[in-house]
């Protein structure tokens, strides 16, 4: 199998902490998103949306989307237990990752725009408004994530694809300017997953 990703993207962080974990053999494709080569008619034919990441598995079958590439992964090795199979907590399991998907990956995503992206893109200087709408979002999902996470060592509690698709959203919490010491639950539960080998193997250089 083979990661088509950028060591910069948010969304491919979460995926190669979940391959270190499970110790699945994936090779990795740079994609040069300056070059715009995640526009090519070879990377669009992988994925329509010309977004990275893409797992393009051996026999040419493509997965988009990291958080469907994480549940392909987890898969493959269900006695891992990352994505249980009992319907109740498989449902809790996918609620948060579609919580991933549509708000604090969203949220955090507008802090990460106006400053780490921003800085490696240039062009343009950062809009303060929209960095300010990014952090009251991200700073509202963190209240969820606080609650939710009292007296429970992992989001549902074992650990799950839930933990890594969403630690990985504050990775890069340090250059974009966003502090847990409001959300004491959050900052223990961020640290228990960075000790892990394979989410520190994961973490980008920054
Ligand atoms: N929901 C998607 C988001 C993917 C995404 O937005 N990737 C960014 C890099 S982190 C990208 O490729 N952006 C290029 C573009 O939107 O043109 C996922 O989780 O895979």
């Amino acid at each position: 199998m083979k990661l088509h990703a950028n060591p910069m993207s948010t969304a491919a962080f979460k995926v190669f902490a979940v391959v270190n974990e499970l110790g699945l053999s994936v090779s990795t494709a740079a994609v040069d998103m300056l070059k715009g080569e995640h526009k090519s008619p070879a990377f669009l034919a992988m994925n329509p949306n010309g977004k990275v990441p893409v797992l393009e598995v051996d026999d040419g079958f493509c997965v988009w989307e990291s958080n469907a590439i994480l549940c392909y992964l987890a898969a493959l090795k269900p006695e891992s237990g990352l994505l249980p199979t009992d319907a109740r907590a498989q449902a809790q399991v996918q609620q948060w990752l579609q919580w991933q998907a549509t708000t604090f990956g969203p949220s955090t995503g507008e802090m990460l725009m106006e400053t780490v992206y921003l800085r490696f893109m240039g062009g343009r200087a950062k809009d303060e408004a929209k960095y300010q709408a990014g952090l009251e979002k991200s700073r509202r999902d963190l209240g969820v994530l606080e609650k939710a996470l009292a007296g429970r060592e992992f989001l549902c509690g074992p650990l799950t694809l839930a933990d890594f698709s969403l630690v990985s959203c504050l990775f890069l919490r340090g250059p974009m300017g966003l502090s847990l010491e409001d959300f004491p639950q959050v900052k223990a539960w961020v640290a228990r997953l960075e000790a892990r080998e394979g989410v520190r193997k994961a973490l980008p250089p920054l």
